[in-house]
């Protein structure tokens, strides 16, 4: 019901966009019966995307991982949903391409960590950071008709 519905901030980043994986990566999540809150296609500046990976900031690749992120447009979103964010991370699969089972977006379409096509929030309590980092305007409140379709 209304209650366990959660939010989750997913971004698909500038090789999932480059080899032209945007419609496939919303598809799943809309087939699964999530829905889209917010979407917007932009290039961030170095300083935000090292602000959205903060929590890496110490580590060896944390360079290569923003200039990454920066190098292209990303489609950044929010999806609702209830267990959206344990849920997601399940649809897009393990962070290292190679360990990311099969009928996972990492597992049937990245091969390296570096390139791994797809982002999102790993708790509940990111997944609000994130949002409120990429979408300080608020997101779209709107109440699908599918709804009892999907939830009982
Ligand atoms: P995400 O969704 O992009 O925040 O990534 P997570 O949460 O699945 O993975 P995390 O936080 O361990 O790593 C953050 C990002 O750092 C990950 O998406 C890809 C990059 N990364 C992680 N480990 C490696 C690595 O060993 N080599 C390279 N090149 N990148 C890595
Ligand atoms: O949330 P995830 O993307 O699954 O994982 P994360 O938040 O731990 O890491 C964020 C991204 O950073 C991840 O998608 C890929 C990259 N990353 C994580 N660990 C490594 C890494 N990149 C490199 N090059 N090496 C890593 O060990």
């Amino acid at each position: 019901g209304e209650a366990t519905m959660e939010s989750t901030f997913i971004m698909i980043k500038p090789d999932g966009v480059q080899r032209g994986l945007i419609g496939e990566i919303i598809s799943r999540f809309e087939k699964k019966g999530f829905y889209l809150k917010a979407m917007k296609f932009i290039t961030v500046e170095r300083s935000f995307a090292e602000k959205h990976y903060a929590d890496l900031a110490t580590k060896p690749f944390f360079g290569g991982l923003v200039e990454y992120i920066i190098s292209g447009p990303v489609v950044a979103m929010v999806w609702e949903g209830k267990d959206v964010v344990a849920t997601g991370r399940r649809i897009i699969g393990a962070t290292r391409p190679w360990e990311a089972s099969p009928g996972t977006i990492r597992g049937d379409f990245a091969v390296e960590v570096g390139r791994n096509v797809i982002h999102g929030s790993d708790a509940v309590e990111s997944a609000q950071k994130e949002i409120a980092l990429w979408f300080p305007e608020g997101v779209s409140e709107w109440k699908s008709q599918m709804h009892p379709w999907i939830y009982e």
